[in-house]
């Protein structure tokens, strides 16, 4: 009979299905299993439609029906307890009366935490908690970190040369290979949003859209604090919803919005903002200052350093980051380091 670590995994594959349709709502997958036989699959498809539990149940053939109370419901996070988009998953496993459900990990999310497990336990239904939680937590490592922190989870990105330095002063420079622009290209995809400083705005004029690869555009974020950027830049050109904070006005005009924010404390105000705006996650493409302020602040969860083989001599300094294990891999002429914040915080 296989192992409950054998059907957890089923789950995470399945919940993966989700990935770039589900957010803000995590990727979840769940499977139904009598004695040792499969008799449903099912996961989280959509954003505002049916969870995994559901497509799991619903997915059971009819001459399969009578089994489901004597099955066991293996779900990959914490069955929902309350009612958001969609009913509650624990009162359908009530109403089924399925027996035993094996969980992946807890919902981090307010609504939840712990609720649903509490809920099912009372009413006589035996949970068994954290099989491959680690895996579970990090396949949705966005949402953990955004609910935990309240605040997106941020990965910060730059490319360097051999010898250190993003570029020279005033002028721009692509150091990367096509290889690893392809690369940088699904990252963006991945994420929710996209960061960049002022000057590099202004400077580089990044379009910041997904174009060597299909996908998603992620949102365009910039701190524009006196509104003074020219309004000929790309990011002004309406290809992807953008989101300019500064200091002077909100605003909404089509795919642009310009979000005023509080000028004590700016970066956490713009944290806030996009934690209220249900961004799970940033991805921050530079320059410098932005990148090292993140560092600064602590404010990052994972560092993406893309080494290449240029020598420039002279120019912006990387930034420095924090001492760390970093694995690597090649991409082309490339390397590159990933560095994951270890949870001190
Ligand atoms: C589950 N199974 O497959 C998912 C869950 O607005 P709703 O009704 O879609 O609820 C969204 C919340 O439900 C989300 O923030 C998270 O806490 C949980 N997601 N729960 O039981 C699922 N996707
Ligand atoms: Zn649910």
């Amino acid at each position: 009979m296989p192992s409950p670590e054998y059907y957890m995994r089923l789950c995470l594959d399945l919940a993966q299905q989700g990935a770039g349709q589900v957010a803000p709502n995590p990727m979840v997958g769940s499977v139904l299993v009598f004695e040792d036989q499969m008799i449903g699959q099912g996961y989280h498809q959509q954003y505002g439609e049916a969870h995994a539990e559901v497509n799991c149940i619903h997915s059971v053939h009819e001459e399969n029906r009578s089994l489901i109370a004597k099955s066991v419901l293996y779900v990959s996070l914490e069955p929902c307890s309350h009612i958001g988009k969609t009913p509650p998953c624990v009162d359908m496993i009530l109403q089924y009366k399925i027996p035993k459900v094996v969980v992946g990990c807890r919902d981090a999310s307010e609504k939840v935490n712990g609720k649903g497990i509490l809920r099912l336990r009372e009413q006589g239904v035996e949970v068994i908690e954290g099989v491959l939680e680690q895996e579970c937590q990090w396949l949705n490592k966005r949402f953990f970190t955004f609910h935990k922190y309240q605040r997106p989870y941020i990965i910060v990105k730059w490319a360097q040369s051999k010898d250190g330095f993003i570029g020279r002063y005033g002028q721009q420079m692509k150091l990367s290979c096509a290889e690893t622009n392809k690369q940088v290209h699904l990252w963006r995809s991945e994420e929710a949003a996209i960061w960049v400083g002022y000057r590099t705005a202004l400077n580089d004029n990044p379009q910041l859209t997904v174009r060597h690869v299909s996908g998603k555009n992620p949102v365009r974020i910039v701190y524009d604090r006196d509104l003074s950027l020219p309004q000929r830049l790309h990011l002004f050109d309406g290809e992807s919803p953008t989101l300019i904070f500064n200091t002077l006005k909100s605003e909404k005009k089509d795919k642009l919005q310009y979000l005023q924010i509080d000028e004590s404390h700016p970066f956490e105000s713009m944290l806030q903002h996009l934690h209220q705006q249900q961004i799970l996650s940033v991805l921050v493409e530079g320059g410098r200052d932005l990148l090292q302020l993140f560092f600064e602040k602590g404010y990052w969860d994972e560092a993406r350093m893309i080494q290449t083989p240029h020598l420039l001599h002279a120019g912006i300094a990387a930034p420095s980051w924090p001492q760390g294990v970093a694995t690597t891999t090649i991409s082309g002429d490339d390397v590159i380091y990933n560095l994951l914040q270890t949870d001190a915080r």
